[in-house]
């Protein structure tokens, strides 16, 4: 499909820079750049596709850039349009003058994501690259990129689309008897059909069995630090995070407000939430504190629940347990450098909950303490090489075509009428379709790239 307008961006962020990057993308790219760029020496016949040229860029008849523009045309381009790009100066100024300049030639600014869309709408890549590209945009440690990097490459796409033809295949067979119901093919046809989609329902399992890992690589996990005031809580946050962002001190309710900060645990990003430390207060200010650091709790993908080290694990410990043990977590016995409580007292005390001592003060334990959280949030991967699947939609559509193939062969194999599998294997073909873009809703496609950034 191809659009009837041309737009243009700043794909580089905004700001000091050496080199910004305006985009242009359309049926009138070739002529936008010919009339806003001038080429050291002239364009000498117009631009020739992917070669750069160095020259100016002009605004109202002046220069106002010395930059480098290269032409591609469509459909070899990003786009799978005619497209241009100016690399020009950084900064506040010379990016936005040669959008500007774009835009008083004919071009529209381009909305969030519209490059990457029209490169869907082109067929140049499906649905779930044009996915990656934002994941690839927004991955902040080498694992995440790495999960994007593997669906941007098109594995994903492959293994769907291989799914899909091979369902295509099974439905054609199925269609057979039922188009030539004389030969009596019913039985035959129904044995290599049930293997065929077995055999699909099979590799469908294969992806979905990385996806947990996939989805935590790509969003990341968000911890809170809770326990009893002062048992090392702050202490704690500091200590992985590796410099002192909360305030501690030996005086009990300390920590009055939530406090959160990011670290990287073996390329798996990890947003760790210091709170409160909780007990009945007739203080207002520190009940609010207590109420937050709940709140924390139940927002985050794991609980790191904190006794302290130097004492008995009391009543109010026991209490506080209760509130996290449904959800994932893992109790850490703190201040180990001066600890009296000994790891059995404590592993009775909560039976069957992952334990880590540590000290916050000589970093004794934090080492396994990242171990602990890799293998209770991604069952230890460390390294995602296999995780093709990493998004959420993309696990549902995929268990929803499980689902209906699992359900599919109970028919075929229960010897009743071959045709009624086939809606499901035709609700099978078509959940996958969603992940590639070939089925899906273009509410749905238009919500993915709302939320692109502007130039991507
Ligand atoms: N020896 C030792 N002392 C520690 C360790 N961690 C924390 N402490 C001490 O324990 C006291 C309380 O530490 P914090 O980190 O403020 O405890 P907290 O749980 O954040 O306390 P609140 O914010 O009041 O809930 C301070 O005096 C720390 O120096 C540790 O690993 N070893
Ligand atoms: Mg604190």
């Amino acid at each position: 499909m191809i659009a009837a307008d041309t737009i243009a961006a700043v794909a580089t962020p905004p700001g000091e820079g050496g080199v910004a990057v305006v985009r242009i993308s359309g049926p009138d790219a070739r002529r936008i750049l010919t009339r806003i760029f001038e080429p050291i020496g002239g364009w000498r016949g117009g631009p020739c596709p992917r070669h750069m040229v160095y020259g100016r860029v002009m605004l109202d008849g002046r220069p106002v850039d010395d930059a480098l523009a290269v032409y591609f045309s469509g459909p070899r381009s990003y786009t799978g349009e005619d497209a241009a790009e100016i690399h020009g100066h950084g900064g506040w100024t010379a990016p936005r003058q040669t959008l500007e300049a774009a835009l008083a030639a004919g071009a529209r600014m381009a909305a969030p994501g519209e490059f990457t869309q029209r490169a869907f709408l082109s067929g140049k890549i499906d649905l779930s690259q044009a996915e990656a590209v934002m994941d690839m945009v927004s991955a902040s440690t080498d694992s995440a990129a790495r999960v994007a990097y593997g669906q941007l490459s098109g594995r994903l796409r492959r293994r769907v689309e291989a799914a899909r033809g091979a369902l295509l295949h099974a439905l054609a067979g199925i269609e057979v008897t039922i188009d030539y119901p004389e030969d009596d093919l019913d039985a035959p046809v129904a044995q290599e059909s049930a293997q065929r989609i077995d055999a699909i329902a099979r590799d469908l399992e294969e992806l979905l069995a990385t996806a947990q890992a996939g989805r935590i690589y790509r969003e990341g996990v968000r911890c809170a630090i809770i326990g009893r005031p002062n048992v090392g809580k702050s202490s704690l946050l500091n200590a992985l995070l590796g410099e002192d962002r909360a305030i501690v001190t030996d005086t009990p309710g300390t920590t009055r407000d939530t406090l959160e900060a990011e670290i990287d645990v073996h390329g798996l990003r990890v947003v760790v939430v210091d709170t409160a430390g909780i007990r009945a207060s007739a203080d207002p200010l520190e009940q609010m504190g207590v109420e937050r650091a709940r709140r924390a709790v139940s927002a985050a993908g794991l609980a790191l629940f904190l006794v302290d080290g130097t004492r008995p694990v009391s009543d109010e410990d026991r209490a506080l347990y209760r509130e996290v043990a449904a959800r994932p977590h893992i109790v850490l016995r703190s201040k180990l450098d001066a600890a009296e409580l000994s790891e059995r007292a404590v592993s009775e005390a909560f039976p069957g909950a992952p334990l880590v001592s540590l000290s916050a003060k000589t970093g004794e334990g934090l080492d396994e303490l990242e171990r602990a959280i890799l293998d209770v949030c991604a069952g230890g991967a460390v390294l995602p090489g296999e995780a093709l699947m990493s998004n959420v939609r993309h696990i549902d559509a995929v268990r929803r075509a499980h689902r209906e193939l699992k359900e599919a062969l109970v028919t075929l194999r229960s010897g009743i009428p071959l045709d009624l599998a086939t809606p499901g294997i035709r609700a099978a073909w078509h959940a996958l379709g969603e992940v590639t873009g070939g089925t899906v809703d273009e509410d749905v496609v238009r919500h993915i790239f709302a939320h692109f950034c502007v130039g991507k």
